[in-house]
């Protein structure tokens, strides 16, 4: 992009953070062996690497927000981390580039979205970036369909929680300082399946609801680098949004400098 966007200069980081020739960045495809290789580095069934580099005490502070809806605190280890914020940087660059959507009533939102797999864009999903530059998005990684598997036997501790989940697009979404979401619910795709949601850089009041209304009761969590939210179940299509980052809390050994990278995969349901 020729003029930035208001923190896209973060999320691309310091020049030279990530070397020439770095898996994940080249074509927007992200179609890191390094990655598949981190991400594979876990225990059989899915678990975390004895190697991992996060503290156990996070990881292990697993909580059921609601029925189906679990947070996951340090899941990612911070190579990971580190892999995935180079993919969504190439992702960011193109087929279609990463912006601020456009709603229907004129607004423009405070986070910066790019898709994979399907393009999303209030309210529908298409293979093309119709309301950016028309291009094809990029593929869905098979290794992401794998991520999102292990996810998923993570978060709801059964090794079959996985079988068959297949997600077929995702929102990367990047949050300056200033950046909030509204209270939403995902609710375009013809899927009930989970939606497996990962955080790195700053932490976030990451605000979990009902599925009746954008109101109390909700529940406020702190989603901070590393940390997996998935909420599937009855929990599906409870109202969820951001309403504040916490700017300086990330580590930039996550491959951000500054701000929030947030990845939500999820199953459309739709063919083509
Ligand atoms: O940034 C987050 O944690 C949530 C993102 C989200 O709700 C969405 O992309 O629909």
């Amino acid at each position: 992009m020729s003029t930035p966007l208001p923190g896209f200069e973060d999320f691309e980081g310091p020049a030279g953070a990530e070397g020439p020739g770095r898996p994940g960045v080249s074509g927007g495809h992200g179609g890191s062996d390094r990655l598949d290789g981190a991400v594979d580095s876990g225990e059989s069934g899915g678990r975390h690497s004895p190697a991992d580099d996060q503290s156990p005490d996070r990881h292990d502070s697993r909580r059921e927000i609601a029925p189906g809806a679990v947070h996951v605190p340090g899941w990612l280890t911070v190579a990971q981390q580190r892999e995935l914020v180079t993919a969504c940087r190439g992702w960011a660059r193109g087929p279609a580039p990463i912006r601020h959507t456009r709603l229907p009533r004129g607004g423009v939102m405070s986070v910066q979205t790019v898709c994979i797999g399907w393009h999303w864009q209030p309210y529908a999903y298409t293979r093309t970036a119709d309301d950016v530059n028309g291009a094809r998005v990029a593929e869905f990684p098979v290794w992401m369909v794998d991520l999102g598997r292990r996810a998923l036997v993570e978060a709801y501790q059964d090794s079959a929680a996985g079988d068959g989940y297949t997600p077929d697009t995702a929102l990367i979404n990047f949050y300056d300082d200033q950046a909030k979401l509204g209270m939403h619910q995902d609710k375009e795709e013809r899927s009930g399946a989970p939606v497996v949601s990962l955080s790195i850089g700053d932490t976030c009041v990451f605000r979990f609801g009902n599925t009746e209304t954008r109101t109390k009761p909700y529940t406020d969590i702190e989603l901070a680098s590393g940390d997996l939210f998935v909420f599937g179940g009855p929990s599906r299509f409870a109202y969820h949004g951001v309403p504040k980052v916490r700017p300086g809390t990330g580590d930039p050994a996550s491959g951000l400098a500054g701000g929030r990278l947030n990845i939500t995969m999820r199953v459309t349901g739709l063919d083509g």
